[in-house]
């Protein structure tokens, strides 16, 4: 590990501290080092790199062909979707999670696509990536 000295505003430590207590962490180091790794998966995100999205979908599944678009789009070749979770949730609704391997911009694409669907009540794209850090 290395040490290193930053200069803070005080109101800016104090909320930072706030957080901290907030979240249950144990030190400001700790804290810091995930707010470097979210800045690192978000720049992944951007970049050409291999990257991870989680969708979390809410549907009808009685909406007329939201459920073979849904298929549709799972199958497009150029994303891998390595893995996925249905679950009926009610009479009408399903609850979906896909995940997905591949280039950011490709997953956001995908992503969009399934959000605008009709029957898509809910959706939400979580962005992570492997950090070798
Ligand atoms: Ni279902």
């Amino acid at each position: 590990m290395e040490r290193f000295c930053i200069s803070i505003p005080k109101e800016l430590l104090q909320r930072l501290d706030d957080m901290l207590t907030e979240k249950g962490y144990s030190s400001r180091s700790e804290f810091i080092r995930d707010l470097i790794r979210e800045k690192l998966v978000e720049k992944k995100w951007e970049e050409e790199g291999e990257v991870f999205g989680v969708m979390v979908l809410v549907y009808d599944h009685h909406t007329k062909g939201v459920t073979d678009k849904l298929i549709q789009i799972q199958h497009m070749e150029r994303i891998k979707v390595i893995s996925s979770l249905h679950i009926h949730i009610s009479h009408h609704d399903c609850l979906e999670v896909i995940v997905m391997r591949g280039k950011g911009d490709e997953i956001q694409r995908l992503a969009n696509h399934m959000e605008s669907l009709r029957g898509v009540k809910f959706s939400k794209l979580i962005r992570a990536a492997y950090l070798e850090a």
